[in-house]
Protein backbone atom coordinates (compact mmCIF):
# COMPACT_ATOMS: atom_id res chain seq x y z
CA UNK A 1 0.00 0.00 0.00
CA UNK A 2 1.55 3.53 -0.91
CA UNK A 3 0.73 6.08 0.95
CA UNK A 4 -0.36 9.20 0.06
CA UNK A 5 2.36 11.99 -0.66
CA UNK A 6 0.85 13.73 -3.41
CA UNK A 7 -1.83 14.56 -1.04
CA UNK A 8 0.43 15.53 1.31
CA UNK A 9 1.19 18.95 -0.31
CA UNK A 10 -2.72 20.02 -0.25
CA UNK A 11 -3.79 18.81 2.82
CA UNK A 12 -1.13 20.77 4.61
CA UNK A 13 -1.46 24.08 2.72
CA UNK A 14 -5.61 23.63 3.86
CA UNK A 15 -4.16 22.53 7.20
CA UNK A 16 -2.76 25.82 7.54
CA UNK A 17 -5.77 27.54 7.55
CA UNK A 18 -8.05 24.56 8.43
CA UNK A 19 -6.95 21.73 10.40
CA UNK A 20 -5.39 23.96 12.84
CA UNK A 21 -8.51 25.06 14.69
CA UNK A 22 -9.54 21.42 15.20
CA UNK A 23 -6.61 20.96 16.82
CA UNK A 24 -6.44 23.66 18.72
CA UNK A 25 -9.99 22.95 19.46
CA UNK A 26 -9.58 19.35 20.60
CA UNK A 27 -6.82 20.33 22.86
CA UNK A 28 -9.17 23.27 24.36
CA UNK A 29 -12.16 20.47 24.91
CA UNK A 30 -9.52 18.33 26.89
CA UNK A 31 -9.00 20.71 28.42
CA UNK A 32 -12.29 21.51 30.33
CA UNK A 33 -13.37 19.30 32.85
CA UNK A 34 -16.44 18.33 31.66
CA UNK A 35 -17.75 15.16 29.85
CA UNK A 36 -17.55 15.87 25.70
CA UNK A 37 -21.16 15.62 25.38
CA UNK A 38 -21.91 18.08 27.98
CA UNK A 39 -19.82 20.22 25.87
CA UNK A 40 -21.97 19.67 22.55
CA UNK A 41 -24.95 20.14 24.77
CA UNK A 42 -23.74 23.66 25.88
CA UNK A 43 -22.56 24.51 22.36
CA UNK A 44 -25.95 23.39 20.94
CA UNK A 45 -28.16 25.22 23.64
CA UNK A 46 -25.77 28.88 23.17
CA UNK A 47 -26.79 28.38 19.00
CA UNK A 48 -30.18 27.99 19.19
CA UNK A 49 -30.42 30.88 21.47
CA UNK A 50 -28.52 32.67 18.53
CA UNK A 51 -30.94 31.21 16.13
CA UNK A 52 -33.95 32.47 18.36
CA UNK A 53 -32.72 35.83 18.56
CA UNK A 54 -32.50 36.12 14.86
CA UNK A 55 -35.29 34.90 14.22
CA UNK A 56 -37.00 37.59 16.45
CA UNK A 57 -35.21 40.13 14.98
CA UNK A 58 -36.33 39.57 11.79
CA UNK A 59 -39.74 39.03 13.23
CA UNK A 60 -39.71 42.78 14.38
CA UNK A 61 -38.45 44.15 11.21
CA UNK A 62 -40.44 42.93 8.83
CA UNK A 63 -43.59 44.18 10.86
CA UNK A 64 -41.82 47.86 11.10
CA UNK A 65 -41.87 47.26 7.60
CA UNK A 66 -45.17 46.69 7.23
CA UNK A 67 -46.85 49.13 9.29
CA UNK A 68 -44.49 51.84 7.24
CA UNK A 69 -46.01 50.52 4.20
CA UNK A 70 -49.59 50.68 5.98
CA UNK A 71 -49.03 54.32 6.50
CA UNK A 72 -47.84 55.08 3.12
CA UNK A 73 -50.93 53.50 1.83
CA UNK A 74 -53.69 55.39 4.49
CA UNK A 75 -51.67 58.59 3.44
CA UNK A 76 -52.47 57.61 -0.19
CA UNK A 77 -55.85 57.23 0.33
CA UNK A 78 -56.17 59.94 2.18
CA UNK A 79 -54.95 62.34 -0.14
CA UNK A 80 -56.56 60.56 -3.13
CA UNK A 81 -59.76 61.72 -1.36
CA UNK A 82 -58.68 65.63 -1.98
CA UNK A 83 -58.55 65.65 -5.50
CA UNK A 84 -57.88 62.94 -8.16
CA UNK A 85 -54.35 63.70 -9.50
CA UNK A 86 -52.89 65.92 -7.05
CA UNK A 87 -48.98 65.57 -6.47
CA UNK A 88 -48.02 65.86 -3.36
CA UNK A 89 -45.05 67.90 -4.57
CA UNK A 90 -47.16 70.28 -6.38
CA UNK A 91 -49.93 70.94 -3.32
CA UNK A 92 -48.73 70.98 0.27
CA UNK A 93 -51.32 69.11 1.69
CA UNK A 94 -52.41 70.93 5.53
CA UNK A 95 -53.13 67.43 7.40
CA UNK A 96 -56.05 69.00 9.05
CA UNK A 97 -57.67 69.66 6.15
CA UNK A 98 -57.93 66.03 5.20
CA UNK A 99 -61.42 64.87 5.16
CA UNK A 100 -62.21 62.01 7.84
CA UNK A 101 -65.17 61.10 9.77
CA UNK A 102 -68.30 59.06 8.37
CA UNK A 103 -70.79 59.38 11.16
CA UNK A 104 -73.60 61.48 11.01
CA UNK A 105 -74.34 64.01 13.78
CA UNK A 106 -73.73 67.22 12.27
CA UNK A 107 -74.14 69.49 14.74
CA UNK A 108 -76.35 72.64 15.70
CA UNK A 109 -76.89 76.07 14.93
CA UNK A 110 -78.09 79.12 16.68
CA UNK A 111 -80.00 81.83 14.56
CA UNK A 112 -82.06 84.88 14.90
CA UNK A 113 -84.93 85.69 12.53
CA UNK A 114 -86.74 89.39 12.76
CA UNK A 115 -88.95 91.06 10.18
CA UNK A 116 -89.64 94.45 10.18
CA UNK A 117 -92.90 94.91 7.80
CA UNK A 118 -92.19 99.13 7.39
CA UNK A 119 -89.58 98.74 5.50
CA UNK A 120 -89.70 94.85 4.59
CA UNK A 121 -86.50 94.13 6.05
CA UNK A 122 -85.61 90.65 7.05
CA UNK A 123 -82.72 90.53 9.23
CA UNK A 124 -81.07 86.82 9.82
CA UNK A 125 -78.73 86.45 12.53
CA UNK A 126 -76.19 83.70 12.94
CA UNK A 127 -75.72 83.36 16.59
CA UNK A 128 -73.52 80.38 17.08
CA UNK A 129 -72.99 76.25 15.89
CA UNK A 130 -72.27 73.53 19.09
CA UNK A 131 -70.75 70.25 18.16
CA UNK A 132 -70.45 70.43 14.51
CA UNK A 133 -69.00 67.27 12.72
CA UNK A 134 -65.05 67.46 12.52
CA UNK A 135 -64.49 67.15 8.66
CA UNK A 136 -60.13 67.34 9.42
CA UNK A 137 -57.94 65.23 10.61
CA UNK A 138 -57.16 66.45 14.09
CA UNK A 139 -60.95 66.26 14.48
CA UNK A 140 -61.94 70.04 13.80
CA UNK A 141 -63.62 71.51 11.20
CA UNK A 142 -63.27 75.93 9.88
CA UNK A 143 -66.69 76.54 9.93
CA UNK A 144 -68.58 79.33 8.14
CA UNK A 145 -72.01 80.09 7.39
CA UNK A 146 -74.14 80.53 4.45
CA UNK A 147 -77.41 82.07 3.78
CA UNK A 148 -79.74 82.74 0.82
CA UNK A 149 -82.91 82.91 0.16
CA UNK A 150 -84.88 80.42 -2.39
CA UNK A 151 -86.30 80.64 -4.90
CA UNK A 152 -84.68 83.89 -5.77
CA UNK A 153 -81.38 83.09 -4.94
CA UNK A 154 -80.01 86.76 -5.61
CA UNK A 155 -78.29 87.79 -2.27
CA UNK A 156 -75.65 84.67 -0.99
CA UNK A 157 -74.06 86.12 2.30
CA UNK A 158 -71.23 84.49 4.42
CA UNK A 159 -70.01 84.51 7.52
CA UNK A 160 -66.63 84.55 8.82
CA UNK A 161 -64.38 81.19 9.17
CA UNK A 162 -63.46 80.29 11.86
CA UNK A 163 -60.23 78.11 11.99
CA UNK A 164 -60.05 74.86 14.06
CA UNK A 165 -63.22 74.55 16.04
CA UNK A 166 -66.74 72.43 16.24
CA UNK A 167 -68.22 75.72 18.17
CA UNK A 168 -67.89 79.17 16.63
CA UNK A 169 -69.69 81.38 17.50
CA UNK A 170 -70.38 84.18 14.78
CA UNK A 171 -72.66 87.08 15.85
CA UNK A 172 -73.14 88.38 12.86
CA UNK A 173 -76.51 90.05 10.74
CA UNK A 174 -77.62 90.14 7.55
CA UNK A 175 -80.40 92.08 6.06
CA UNK A 176 -82.54 91.06 3.53
CA UNK A 177 -84.88 93.69 1.74
CA UNK A 178 -88.00 91.77 0.97
CA UNK A 179 -91.61 92.19 0.63
CA UNK A 180 -93.76 90.54 3.37
CA UNK A 181 -96.04 88.70 0.29
CA UNK A 182 -92.51 87.43 -1.03
CA UNK A 183 -91.28 86.67 2.25
CA UNK A 184 -93.75 84.33 3.32
CA UNK A 185 -93.33 82.39 -0.24
CA UNK A 186 -89.61 81.56 0.86
CA UNK A 187 -87.20 79.55 2.27
CA UNK A 188 -84.17 80.41 3.97
CA UNK A 189 -81.31 78.32 3.49
CA UNK A 190 -78.00 78.05 5.88
CA UNK A 191 -75.73 75.97 5.54
CA UNK A 192 -72.63 75.31 7.46
CA UNK A 193 -69.52 75.01 5.54
CA UNK A 194 -65.81 73.68 6.62
CA UNK A 195 -63.12 75.91 4.87
CA UNK A 196 -59.95 73.78 3.24
CA UNK A 197 -57.13 75.83 2.35
CA UNK A 198 -56.58 73.28 -0.60
CA UNK A 199 -59.43 71.54 -1.22
CA UNK A 200 -62.91 71.49 -1.90
CA UNK A 201 -64.98 73.06 0.91
CA UNK A 202 -66.83 70.33 2.71
CA UNK A 203 -70.71 71.09 3.35
CA UNK A 204 -71.13 70.16 7.33
CA UNK A 205 -74.85 70.56 7.23
CA UNK A 206 -78.06 73.03 6.70
CA UNK A 207 -81.28 74.05 7.37
CA UNK A 208 -84.10 74.62 5.36
CA UNK A 209 -86.38 77.04 6.74
CA UNK A 210 -89.84 77.69 5.03
CA UNK A 211 -90.63 81.24 6.16
CA UNK A 212 -94.76 80.84 5.95
CA UNK A 213 -94.43 78.49 9.21
CA UNK A 214 -92.79 81.65 10.86
CA UNK A 215 -94.60 83.33 13.43
CA UNK A 216 -93.12 86.92 12.36
CA UNK A 217 -94.77 88.86 15.52
CA UNK A 218 -91.97 88.08 17.31
CA UNK A 219 -87.97 87.74 17.05
CA UNK A 220 -87.37 83.95 16.58
CA UNK A 221 -84.33 82.59 18.42
CA UNK A 222 -83.93 78.93 18.45
CA UNK A 223 -81.28 76.16 17.99
CA UNK A 224 -82.24 73.61 15.06
CA UNK A 225 -80.02 70.37 14.07
CA UNK A 226 -78.17 70.49 10.75
CA UNK A 227 -79.42 68.05 8.56
CA UNK A 228 -77.42 66.98 5.32
CA UNK A 229 -77.17 68.65 2.48
CA UNK A 230 -79.61 68.32 -0.29
CA UNK A 231 -78.24 66.71 -3.47
CA UNK A 232 -78.50 69.83 -5.70
CA UNK A 233 -75.09 71.35 -3.74
CA UNK A 234 -73.23 68.81 -5.38
CA UNK A 235 -74.32 68.41 -9.09
CA UNK A 236 -72.67 68.09 -11.79
CA UNK A 237 -71.56 70.82 -13.83
CA UNK A 238 -69.80 69.50 -16.75
CA UNK A 239 -66.30 69.66 -17.77
CA UNK A 240 -64.40 72.50 -19.97
CA UNK A 241 -61.22 71.52 -21.94
CA UNK A 242 -58.53 74.29 -22.63
CA UNK A 243 -54.60 74.76 -23.55
CA UNK A 244 -52.12 77.18 -22.30
CA UNK A 245 -49.13 78.64 -23.40
CA UNK A 246 -46.91 81.01 -21.86
CA UNK A 247 -43.91 82.79 -23.96
CA UNK A 248 -41.79 84.53 -20.77
CA UNK A 249 -39.68 86.59 -23.64
CA UNK A 250 -42.50 88.39 -25.13
CA UNK A 251 -44.63 88.11 -22.06
CA UNK A 252 -47.45 86.49 -23.86
CA UNK A 253 -50.42 83.92 -22.27
CA UNK A 254 -52.50 82.35 -24.62
CA UNK A 255 -55.97 80.35 -23.47
CA UNK A 256 -57.46 78.40 -26.25
CA UNK A 257 -61.06 77.20 -25.47
CA UNK A 258 -61.12 74.04 -26.94
CA UNK A 259 -64.61 72.44 -25.87
CA UNK A 260 -66.57 71.59 -23.14
CA UNK A 261 -69.36 68.34 -22.52
CA UNK A 262 -72.10 67.11 -20.60
CA UNK A 263 -72.48 70.84 -19.33
CA UNK A 264 -75.45 71.33 -16.72
CA UNK A 265 -79.14 71.83 -18.48
CA UNK A 266 -80.21 75.53 -17.54
CA UNK A 267 -83.19 76.24 -19.95
CA UNK A 268 -86.55 74.28 -20.37
CA UNK A 269 -86.37 72.12 -23.12
CA UNK A 270 -83.30 70.19 -21.52
CA UNK A 271 -80.27 72.71 -22.99
CA UNK A 272 -78.01 75.71 -22.80
CA UNK A 273 -76.86 78.02 -24.89
CA UNK A 274 -73.23 77.81 -23.57
CA UNK A 275 -70.34 80.21 -23.62
CA UNK A 276 -66.88 80.67 -21.97
CA UNK A 277 -65.54 83.83 -20.15
CA UNK A 278 -61.87 84.03 -19.40
CA UNK A 279 -60.81 86.42 -16.82
CA UNK A 280 -57.20 87.59 -15.35
CA UNK A 281 -57.53 88.92 -12.04
CA UNK A 282 -54.56 90.65 -10.46
CA UNK A 283 -54.31 91.43 -6.85
CA UNK A 284 -58.14 90.59 -6.04
CA UNK A 285 -58.49 93.20 -9.10
CA UNK A 286 -60.70 92.21 -12.46
CA UNK A 287 -57.73 92.87 -14.63
CA UNK A 288 -58.61 91.47 -18.33
CA UNK A 289 -61.65 90.01 -19.78
CA UNK A 290 -62.31 88.14 -22.84
CA UNK A 291 -65.29 85.92 -23.95
CA UNK A 292 -65.77 83.33 -26.54
CA UNK A 293 -68.74 83.19 -29.14
CA UNK A 294 -72.72 81.82 -27.73
CA UNK A 295 -73.29 78.14 -28.89
CA UNK A 296 -77.25 77.49 -29.32
CA UNK A 297 -78.67 74.51 -27.83
CA UNK A 298 -75.87 72.17 -26.75
CA UNK A 299 -74.61 70.95 -23.49
CA UNK A 300 -71.14 69.87 -25.50
CA UNK A 301 -70.14 72.60 -27.26
CA UNK A 302 -67.09 72.82 -29.14
CA UNK A 303 -65.20 76.43 -29.38
CA UNK A 304 -61.20 76.35 -30.63
CA UNK A 305 -61.13 80.20 -29.45
CA UNK A 306 -57.82 81.57 -28.75
CA UNK A 307 -56.97 84.76 -26.12
CA UNK A 308 -54.08 86.62 -25.94
CA UNK A 309 -53.28 88.36 -22.63
CA UNK A 310 -49.90 90.20 -22.16
CA UNK A 311 -48.53 89.09 -18.60
CA UNK A 312 -45.24 89.62 -17.19
CA UNK A 313 -43.34 87.11 -15.83
CA UNK A 314 -43.32 88.68 -12.33
CA UNK A 315 -47.53 88.88 -13.20
CA UNK A 316 -47.77 84.97 -13.99
CA UNK A 317 -46.66 84.13 -10.30
CA UNK A 318 -49.79 86.20 -9.08
CA UNK A 319 -52.12 86.41 -11.36
CA UNK A 320 -54.75 84.29 -10.90
CA UNK A 321 -56.72 82.96 -14.53
CA UNK A 322 -60.95 82.21 -14.15
CA UNK A 323 -62.48 80.53 -16.49
CA UNK A 324 -66.62 80.35 -16.60
CA UNK A 325 -69.12 78.80 -18.36
CA UNK A 326 -71.93 80.30 -18.85
CA UNK A 327 -75.91 80.51 -20.38
CA UNK A 328 -76.69 82.92 -22.40
CA UNK A 329 -80.48 83.94 -22.34
CA UNK A 330 -82.27 86.44 -24.76
CA UNK A 331 -84.76 87.49 -22.25
CA UNK A 332 -83.06 86.92 -18.62
CA UNK A 333 -79.75 87.29 -16.75
CA UNK A 334 -77.13 85.04 -18.24
CA UNK A 335 -76.77 82.43 -15.60
CA UNK A 336 -73.27 80.68 -14.70
CA UNK A 337 -73.62 77.19 -15.40
CA UNK A 338 -69.80 76.60 -13.33
CA UNK A 339 -66.19 77.58 -12.99
CA UNK A 340 -62.63 77.05 -12.29
CA UNK A 341 -59.60 78.87 -11.20
CA UNK A 342 -55.82 78.19 -11.95
CA UNK A 343 -53.04 80.03 -10.94
CA UNK A 344 -49.90 79.70 -8.24
CA UNK A 345 -51.93 79.10 -5.61
CA UNK A 346 -54.64 77.24 -7.03
CA UNK A 347 -55.37 73.71 -6.34
CA UNK A 348 -55.17 70.12 -7.64
CA UNK A 349 -55.49 69.77 -10.91
CA UNK A 350 -56.15 73.38 -11.85
CA UNK A 351 -52.16 74.22 -10.50
CA UNK A 352 -50.80 71.05 -11.90
CA UNK A 353 -52.39 72.69 -15.26
CA UNK A 354 -51.06 75.80 -14.39
CA UNK A 355 -47.58 74.46 -13.20
CA UNK A 356 -47.07 72.20 -16.81
CA UNK A 357 -47.97 75.66 -18.34
CA UNK A 358 -44.63 77.15 -16.73
CA UNK A 359 -42.48 74.38 -16.93
CA UNK A 360 -43.14 74.38 -21.04
CA UNK A 361 -42.38 77.60 -21.86
CA UNK A 362 -43.91 78.27 -25.75
CA UNK A 363 -45.23 74.54 -25.73
CA UNK A 364 -49.66 74.26 -25.47
CA UNK A 365 -50.57 72.48 -22.91
CA UNK A 366 -54.38 71.17 -22.74
CA UNK A 367 -56.32 69.77 -20.20
CA UNK A 368 -60.03 68.71 -19.18
CA UNK A 369 -61.35 70.48 -16.23
CA UNK A 370 -64.25 69.69 -13.81
CA UNK A 371 -66.41 72.71 -13.54
CA UNK A 372 -67.26 73.82 -9.84
CA UNK A 373 -69.96 75.94 -8.56
CA UNK A 374 -69.40 79.64 -8.89
CA UNK A 375 -70.23 80.51 -5.54
CA UNK A 376 -67.57 78.57 -4.19
CA UNK A 377 -64.93 79.91 -6.45
CA UNK A 378 -65.82 82.88 -5.71
CA UNK A 379 -65.69 82.39 -1.91
CA UNK A 380 -62.24 80.79 -2.42
CA UNK A 381 -61.02 83.83 -4.24
CA UNK A 382 -62.69 86.29 -2.03
CA UNK A 383 -61.29 84.14 1.28
CA UNK A 384 -57.39 84.30 -0.13
CA UNK A 385 -54.90 86.17 1.15
CA UNK A 386 -53.45 88.25 -2.06
CA UNK A 387 -50.47 89.78 -2.12
CA UNK A 388 -50.59 93.91 -2.44
CA UNK A 389 -49.02 94.15 -6.25
CA UNK A 390 -48.89 97.39 -7.46
CA UNK A 391 -51.05 97.92 -10.36
CA UNK A 392 -48.51 97.97 -13.45
CA UNK A 393 -50.71 97.85 -16.43
CA UNK A 394 -53.08 100.45 -16.28
CA UNK A 395 -53.84 100.29 -20.49
CA UNK A 396 -56.55 97.65 -19.84
CA1 LIG B 1 -61.03 72.34 6.93
CA1 LIG C 1 -80.17 79.84 -22.29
Amino acid sequence: MTPRPPLKPTTTLHANTTTAAPGFLTSLLDRIPLPRWAIYAIFAAILLLILICMICCCVKCCCKGKKKRKKKLEQKISMKGISGSTTAALVQLETEDVEYGFDEQRGKLQYSLEFNASISELTVGIKEAADLKAMDLGGTSDPYVKIYILPNKSKTFETKVFRKTLNPVFNENFKYQIPQKELIESILVMQVYDFNKFSKHDIIGEIRLNLSTVDWNHVIEEWRDLSKASKHEQEHLGEICFSLRYVPTSSKLTVIILEAKNLKKMDQGGSSDPYVKVQLVLDKKKWKKRKTSVKKRTLNPYFNESFTFEVSFEQIQKVQLVISVWDHDKMSRNDAIGKIYLGCDATGNQLRHWADMLSNPRKPVAQWHTLLSAEQVDTTLALKHTLKIPFTNKNF
